[in-house]
């Protein structure tokens, strides 16, 4: 795994440009952020592969009774587009170390990467046959893999909708072990006491940043009323120095959605949104004639239940509300079906304290947006998901406990 760890390094620069013509993603923040991201995950789990221990038990008979934790075998690793690297080896490297063997099924439209690490995981040594990338789409190969006999555990990262289908596929047969990342809708509370300023580039990131296809967007900014009118005027002024364009070019902020469908489905998300009443502040339709650029959008005059307010939209495109009090804020903030993450801006520690105790979702970022280590597991609340990715958690994902019992002073039995 070590050795796998430098040969990424080492080919950092063709991975970072695949990943830009295959995803539309920044070039330069795929060679700094997320290729020196997946070598540096693989050697953490690497660090742990040698570190998975069993316990002795305590029995109350006269017995010696100790645990193995054992590879729960083969898994099948389903990812999505959005965050090809990353996903590939949040999956990969803790059951590499686990001990498991695998077989990754990228999504369709950014095979290129998993293809190259692939290749890179032979050329390290990893022995023919434990890691496996199978490219192809989600209703064939990818539904092969969920109903697979023998494939003991389905790692998935995609749709709720598609999720549901992978517990369904997995439920009918093997009752193989499942795991699911999905999809979410994020609150960004920002309360009177921010600095305002601050508070503009947290929320600014936490929407656009990666185009909006990211799982743990915020995407609905719910902001204190002192403050409320100062922050809508700031935003809006900073989302017009947001650049979008060629993701080659290092001065561009965001590049195009990933492919037309999805392009598409913003764009009807926008207009959705228009009709249902709420105000367009910034932004609103596609930069160009050529091309899947979309411009950052705010909307205002956006109520909870407007349909921009609840979905998934997975683009650049943000639900600005205004909000009274501190119980307000969560109860609004709660109701979502998902629960994959939220983000506080205050300089009040109590507010920080009782805010991200009282939501419900897997990660909350307090004065910060997208803080990702290798040791900070993640994963979902309600809809957003079942199990975590990151950290030692992980690596739980993938073992198995095996109870060994023998009687002390020979066979009572
Ligand atoms: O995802 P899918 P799509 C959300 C986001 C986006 C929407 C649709 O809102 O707009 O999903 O994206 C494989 N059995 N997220 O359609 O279909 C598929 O081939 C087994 C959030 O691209 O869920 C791909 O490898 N596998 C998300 C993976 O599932 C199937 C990231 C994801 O594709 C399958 C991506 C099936 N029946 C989209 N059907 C996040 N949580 O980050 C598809 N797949």
């Amino acid at each position: 795994m070590m050795k796998y760890a430098d040969l990424i390094d080492q080919h950092a620069e063709e991975l970072a440009a695949l990943e830009c013509l295959d995803a539309g993603k920044l070039f330069l923040l795929n060679k700094i952020l997320d290729v020196p991201g997946a070598s540096n995950m693989v050697r953490y789990y690497a660090g742990a592969a040698d570190k998975i221990h069993g316990e002795t038990l305590k029995m109350q008979g006269e017995f010696q009774g100790y645990t193995l934790r054992e590879p729960i075998g083969v898994v099948g690793h389903i990812i999505p587009w959005n965050f090809p690297t990353v996903m590939f080896f949040f999956k990969v490297a803790p059951a590499l170390a686990a001990g498991c063997t695998m077989i990754v099924k990228p999504a369709e439209q950014t095979p290129l990467t998993a293809l190259y690490y692939a290749h890179l995981g032979k050329q390290a040594g990893i022995p023919d046959g434990v890691l496996n990338v199978v490219t192809g789409f989600g209703h064939t190969a990818g539904a092969a893999i969920t109903a697979h006999m023998d494939v003991d555990k389905v790692s998935f990262t995609g749709s709720t909708e598609v999720g549901r289908l992978v517990m369904e596929a997995a439920a009918r047969s093997n009752l193989k072990s499942v795991s699911l990342e999905l999809g979410g809708k994020s609150p960004v509370i920002i309360f009177d006491d921010a600095d305002v300023d601050m508070a503009v580039d947290v929320a600014r990131k936490a929407i656009f940043f990666n185009k909006g296809e990211i799982c743990v967007a915020g995407s609905r900014v719910y902001v204190q009323e002192e403050i409320y009118d100062e922050f809508e005027r700031k935003i809006a002024e900073s989302s017009k120095n947001w650049i979008v364009g060629d993701p080659f070019d290092a001065h561009v902020h965001q590049g195009p959605q990933v492919d037309k469908k999805q392009f598409e489905k913003v764009l009807k998300y926008i207009d959705h949104g228009k009709r249902e009443g709420a105000t367009i502040l910034t932004g609103g339709k596609p930069c160009s004639e050529k091309g899947f650029y979309i411009e950052p959008t705010i909307f205002t005059d956006v109520k909870d239940d407007m349909l921009i307010a609840k979905d998934e939209i997975f683009g650049p495109v943000m639900s600005l509300m205004k909000f009274k009090t501190i119980e307000e804020a969560i109860e609004r903030a709660n109701n979502t079906r998902y629960g994959l993450a939220a983000g506080i801006v205050t300089k009040d520690l109590n507010i920080a304290n009782r805010v991200s105790r009282s939501i419900r979702a897997g990660i909350i970022w307090i004065n910060c947006y997208f803080a990702f280590d290798n040791d900070c597991p993640f994963g979902g609340y309600k809809m957003s998901g079942i199990g975590r990715d990151g950290g030692m958690h992980a690596l739980e994902k993938y073992l198995h406990v095996k109870s060994v019992v023998t009687p002390i002073y020979g066979s009572p039995w």
